[in-house]
């Protein structure tokens, strides 16, 4: 029996299509800038959110009207498969990304939760061989349990660090097993309340020791996926340590952890005080540049509200540097949540086809803005004076404060500045949205 036997499989019915229930803009085999849209995007429903986000908060109980829900058994739990699956068919949707304990019920022990995850990860392979659909990455859940109160790796329970590495162990057979693209380490209880409490050089010790021990055991086991990192700066924890990408990146450098790289949320880069675009910039031109966790929050709310990102100036400003840096190892999961006033099944479809459009339109303006050369030509007249004279001079290498000085003393000032006209690029960009 279907889970949705109202809705369609989504095609794509162009711009002019006034049905909400079809794509107007993803158009899967469309090839924009050489490359199919379907492997720029690598869409990917997060499991954890779509399957089993209840729409509960501090102030109310669940409110998502789920009529194939039947409580947390291994039964239900494979069950829930072939929804997620009848759910990703009729969307188009190539891949999914989960936590283990989304997957199958946490038993009393280790033991029996890995069991549990077992019967279901058949069902998975089952569904993925009879549909195509791929998994984009798997995690661990290391901060649902009162055992992970202090965190996992960075716990000062050493006990709690040893279950988070059976946890993660058993997760990267089962993400090897499955075919998975990567491995995404999200920090979880990673992180303080209080310093009054905390060593955190032996907490960052112990995270740096746990992540080398998940890439020997990845290359013992022959799992050759890309391992990610998910920065976010705070939440459930004050201050997370992994807080944006530049701290991620000191960390993995300064632990030797060079293989890794990020996999950016829009809704941490926000709450780190950043933009989205600025986290993808960043890793990028540091070579960190991974996968994206899509969404979007609230301007007047300050926490991670998972929302499903619509706005297509931001959809246009992650394609415009993600072009720019080649693309990306992962994908696009999204990593957002139906309000819980929207509590019917129908509104999964709705969210997930406006965040797919909203991306492949963001990816069809970017490429004409970079087709066109705008912004490109313009950044490059602005840092000219980098390219002859002086400027190249000093790129390679050839002066010292002496003589430059000296160059000063001669010259006298500088040459003339001219205008940055960033009003004049915000108008630009309007021309093509
Ligand atoms: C939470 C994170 C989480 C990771 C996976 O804020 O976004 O959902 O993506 O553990
Ligand atoms: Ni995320
Ligand atoms: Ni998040």
């Amino acid at each position: 029996m279907p889970a949705f036997p109202d809705v369609p499989k989504i095609a794509f019915e162009g711009p002019k299509s006034k049905n909400p229930l079809a794509f107007r803009y993803y158009n899967p085999d469309e090839v924009v800038e050489g490359k199919a849209m379907r492997d720029h995007f690598r869409f990917s429903v997060a499991y954890w959110h779509a399957f089993r986000g209840t729409g509960s908060d501090p102030f109310g109980s669940a409110t998502m009207l789920r009529p194939w829900e039947r409580g947390d058994t291994v039964d239900n739990a494979i069950n829930r498969v072939h929804v997620a699956f009848e759910f990703m068919e009729k969307m188009g949707l190539e891949f999914y990304c989960f936590h283990d304990r989304d997957m199958a019920p946490e038993g009393k022990t280790l033991a029996e939760s890995n069991k549990n995850l077992d019967e279901v990860v058949k069902a998975l392979k089952e569904e993925q061989q009879r549909t195509g659909i791929k998994l984009l990455w798997g995690t661990a859940n290391l901060f649902s349990n009162p055992r992970y109160v202090h965190g996992a790796a960075t716990s000062c329970n050493a006990d709690a660090f040893a279950f988070a590495a059976g946890q993660v162990k058993k997760m990267l057979e089962v993400t090897k097993e499955l075919g998975g693209r990567g491995y995404v380490f999200w920090g979880g209880r990673e992180g303080y309340q209080n310093l009054y409490n905390t060593d955190m050089k032996r907490e960052l010790d112990h995270l740096g020791r746990f992540l080398h021990m998940a890439v020997d055991y990845a290359k013992k086991i022959g799992f050759s996926g890309q391992f990610f990192i998910e920065p976010k700066p705070k939440e459930p924890t004050k201050h997370q340590y992994d807080s944006d990408a530049a701290a991620c990146i000191n960390f993995l450098r300064a632990y030797g952890l060079n293989t890794f790289k990020l996999n950016l949320e829009t809704n941490h880069a926000t709450l780190a005080g950043h933009t989205i675009q600025h986290e993808i910039e960043y890793a990028g031109h540091q070579g960190f540049l991974g996968s994206i966790d899509a969404n979007t929050g609230d301007l007047l709310l300050g926490w991670d509200t998972d929302q499903f990102p619509t706005d297509i100036y931001l959809t246009t400003q992650c394609m415009l540097s993600i072009l720019k840096y080649g693309g990306l190892a992962g994908g696009i999961n999204f990593d957002a949540k139906v309000r819980r006033e929207s509590f019917e099944p129908v509104d999964l479809f709705y969210a997930h086809i406006g965040g797919m459009d909203a991306f492949a339109r963001g990816l069809k303006i970017a490429a004409a803005i970079r087709a066109d050369g705008v912004l490109d030509k313009f950044v490059r007249g602005r840092y000219a004076s980098w390219d002859s004279g002086i400027g190249k001079e000093i790129d390679d290498g050839k002066h010292t404060f002496e003589t430059l000085s000296e160059h000063m003393l001669k010259k006298g000032d500088v040459t003339p500045n001219t205008s940055g006209r960033q009003e004049y690029l915000e108008h630009l960009i309007n021309m093509y949205v």
